[in-house]
């Protein structure tokens, strides 16, 4: 029986980008909506035009709320470009889209900041405006950034990498700006150290770019490998080649064959079960811990339930065999 004034989450996911919110999506019609949290990245954040943009924590609140633009996969739907047009005509930057609606979120939340407000009190107030009873937790409220170093070395900030240069330069590494100074989300840490969470899922995004900035926050690897619920990984590649976004072109660059062996090497530490594509079925003997094998690639809401039910089940097997453990090494 649940206790309706107990809201405490039962689930814990880490998402980024346009393929976590497609599971945590699927999380949010399998679970009771205040069951779920959600542990957002916020190393894809800039400052751009004086305004605070948070892209990771809207993507999510638009897909909960289900007003996410399907075509574009981040936005709002049925959004207008006034305030684009009118930026360009008088030589703003043109690069980064900024939609009419989606302005709203921008300038409200700046001004928010600028009086002091934290990002995760801001992010409470619009998830519960929009109607979004999960819970969304910033990793942190201090600034962490995703810095993409390219071979020509130069430091792009993530959006200067991921959308005004296309994801084109070749890269050579990663840097979290930030990430050593920042507190982490005391309510992640509290939600990690909760006997009665039942599943921590690292959901199938870019584990550089939307997993790991969440990870470079002090404390919380810790955290998730003293954990007791089962940590359940899902891989965001298919066949060697990521779903969405420019993760296979990473790992070539980086001299690394893309493939789960090398997505675990992420989440080593703390991972009690990975689950990965039909597709790569063969690799599940050489990853080294217990593995689902199912469809993850999510064509639609019902493959996005679908996926959520069987990592949630697959947590519940592991839970029987999960015993707190120190942090292993390496990773
Ligand atoms: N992605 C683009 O490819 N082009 C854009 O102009 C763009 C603008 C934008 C504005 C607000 C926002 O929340 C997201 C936006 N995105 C845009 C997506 C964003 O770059 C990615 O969703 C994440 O940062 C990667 O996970």
């Amino acid at each position: 029986m649940i206790d309706v004034n107990d809201k405490a989450p039962s689930v814990l996911a880490l998402s980024g980008g346009i393929g976590g919110a497609k599971l945590v999506l699927g999380l949010y019609h399998e679970l009771a909506p205040w069951r779920l949290a959600i542990a957002l990245n916020t190393g894809d954040d800039l400052e751009h035009m004086g305004l605070h943009v948070s892209p990771d924590v809207d993507t999510v609140m638009y897909t909960l709320a289900g007003e996410s633009n399907q075509h574009l996969g981040w936005g709002r739907a049925s959004e207008t470009w006034s305030f684009m047009e009118q930026t360009k005509r008088i030589g703003g930057p043109a690069w980064f889209n900024l939609g009419d609606g989606d302005m709203a979120l921008h300038v409200r939340r700046t001004e928010l900041l600028n009086n002091g407000a934290k990002l995760s009190d801001i992010t409470a107030q619009f998830f519960a405006a929009f109607g979004v009873q999960a819970h969304g937790w910033p990793m942190s409220d201090q600034s962490v950034r995703t810095i993409v170093e390219t071979v020509d070395g130069r430091r792009l900030p993530f959006q200067n990498y991921f959308v005004e240069e296309r994801c084109e330069p070749r890269i050579s590494g990663f840097i979290y700006d930030g990430a050593t100074g920042a507190q982490p989300s005391s309510s992640i840490i509290d939600t990690l150290a909760n006997p009665d969470l039942q599943a921590v899922v690292m959901c199938p995004s870019n584990p550089f770019v939307s997993i790991e900035p969440i990870l470079s926050v002090p404390r919380v690897r810790a955290a998730l490998a003293a954990c007791a619920a089962p940590v359940i990984a899902v891989s965001p590649l298919v066949g060697g080649a990521a779903v969405k976004g420019p993760l296979a072109k990473m790992y070539k660059e980086l001299g690394l064959k893309p493939g789960n062996a090398q997505i675990l090497r992420h989440y080593n530490d703390f991972a009690d079960g990975f689950v990965i594509d039909h597709a790569d079925a063969a690799e599940q003997l050489e990853l080294g811990l217990p593995v689902l094998v199912t469809k993850t690639v999510m064509s639609n809401l019902d493959d996005r339930i679908d996926l959520a039910r069987s990592v949630l089940d697959f947590a519940k097997k592991l839970a029987a065999a999960k015993k707190p453990r120190q942090m292993r090494s390496g990773g």
